[in-house]
């Protein structure tokens, strides 16, 4: 890693960039799993992805903004019901619109980051029993090798399957993602053919697409003890982190993906620090979070492979607050450099307010704000204080 000038300074090199994903930003997606579960009874779903950011459409004023920014990256994501509709069948029209999209970043000197698997699976994927099958792996296998053939000269970074540990967590033992069941066992299994999809993705990516980089972008929580609750924070970060830790040996990156903490007690989840402020999703405000997850990554792969902060962001809508959050957030990563870490770069999450799966438009990630009638697009300040931090390679105090 190069050294930096000075103690508030990046790395030379240091990659900055923003994040969407197919779902909650192109509008219209209605051949998946999220599409039929946000319109299910009973789903806890507030809101229906419906049009989304119309990114379908508006993805060129998307990559306008991300220059506007200064951002030398753009991470976003490919919608598997889109390229593949019914098992096999490929839509050509969908390969070349998502070509062309990374075709029009790179026209603006941005580099296209791409994800592969962001939450969504084709609803006749779904029919066929989805990812508590192991037939799951092989089609996704396959639909990334088609995908890295369309797009592997045109694409700077592969993350295979976004955030895996939530889409088995949340799916199958929270209930609260599809398809809304609540066994836990069942969720390890499915844990475990993620787990293989990402290992037959980085196989596919590889042949396909010799030479880009291909990793996981894993969620990382930032388990606090709290008194008893020893035994239960070693289960639960086993399950929920490690195993798909485990999972990236021989990757060319890892993504890390961290919004905040928890404090774990005898009995699990033990609530909220009194004092804390608490977002609209209910997370502490706790940026050093960021700091912390990295860390343990470090420690827990032995610095096998580089660290990328793939997504970190703040749902909320005083943007004073994510200002703040980020400017600490960032420092941790500052930190975490300065003891050697080899971070390469940070992913601030979202470019746009966007549908925030079952928690529908209220909650307000973005850098952006989207009119839900007209999707006109309108930078906040928080934007143009990124701007400011990624033009200089250095934090702002
Ligand atoms: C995730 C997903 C994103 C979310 C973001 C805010 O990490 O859950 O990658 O799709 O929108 O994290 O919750």
């Amino acid at each position: 890693m190069a050294t930096t000038a000075s103690a508030n300074a990046f790395p030379d090199g240091f990659t900055w960039g923003t994040a969407t994903a197919a779902h909650q930003v192109e509008g219209g997606n209605t051949n998946n799993d999220w599409w039929e579960f946000e319109h299910m009874s009973g789903s806890g779903c507030t809101d229906s992805s419906g049009d989304a950011c119309d990114s379908w459409n508006r993805w060129p004023d998307d990559a306008d903004l991300v220059a506007e920014l200064g951002l030398d990256n753009y991470r976003f994501s490919v919608e598997w019901s889109r390229i593949e509709p019914a098992a096999g069948e490929i839509s050509r029209a969908a390969l070349g619109h998502y070509r062309r999209q990374c075709e029009g970043l790179r026209e603006r000197g941005i580099d296209p980051v791409v994800t592969f698997h962001h939450f969504t699976t084709p609803r006749w994927l779904v029919a066929q029993g989805g990812w508590e099958s192991e037939a799951a792996v092989a089609y996704f296998g396959r639909f990334c090798r088609v995908v890295a053939e369309e797009l592997g000269d045109v694409m700077t970074r592969a993350c295979t399957v976004n955030e895996p540990n939530i889409v088995a967590t949340m799916g199958w033992h929270a209930g609260l993602f599809p398809p809304g069941k609540a066994d836990k066992e069942l969720s390890y299994r499915v844990g475990a053919n993620l787990i293989a999809g990402h290992r037959a993705a980085v196989e596919a990516i590889r042949g396909a697409a010799p030479g880009v980089p291909v990793g996981l972008t894993l969620s990382m929580t930032d388990y606090h003890l709290a008194p008893g609750g020893g035994e239960q924070l070693e289960s639960i970060r086993r399950h929920a982190e490690d195993v798909f830790l485990d999972a990236t040996a021989g990757d060319d990156f890892l993504g890390v993906q961290v919004y905040t903490r928890m404090r774990i007690g005898p009995d699990g989840w033990a609530g909220h620090e009194p004092g804390v402020p608490v977002l609209d999703m209910g997370y502490e405000f706790y940026p050093q979070a960021l700091g912390n997850c990295l860390r343990r990554a470090a420690a827990y792969t032995g610095a096998a492979v580089p660290l990328l902060v793939t997504e970190n962001g703040i749902g909320t809508a005083d943007d004073d607050q994510r200002i703040a959050y980020v400017r600490h957030a960032l420092q941790g990563v500052l930190d975490v450099i300065a003891e050697g870490i080899d971070v390469r770069g940070y992913t601030y999450w979202s470019l746009l307010d966007n549908f925030e799966w079952a928690f529908g438009y209220r909650p307000r990630f973005g850098l952006v704000s989207v009119d839900r009638t007209t999707f006109a697009r309108t930078p906040k300040p928080s934007a143009g204080w990124l701007a400011s931090i990624v033009a200089a390679n250095a934090l702002d105090q």
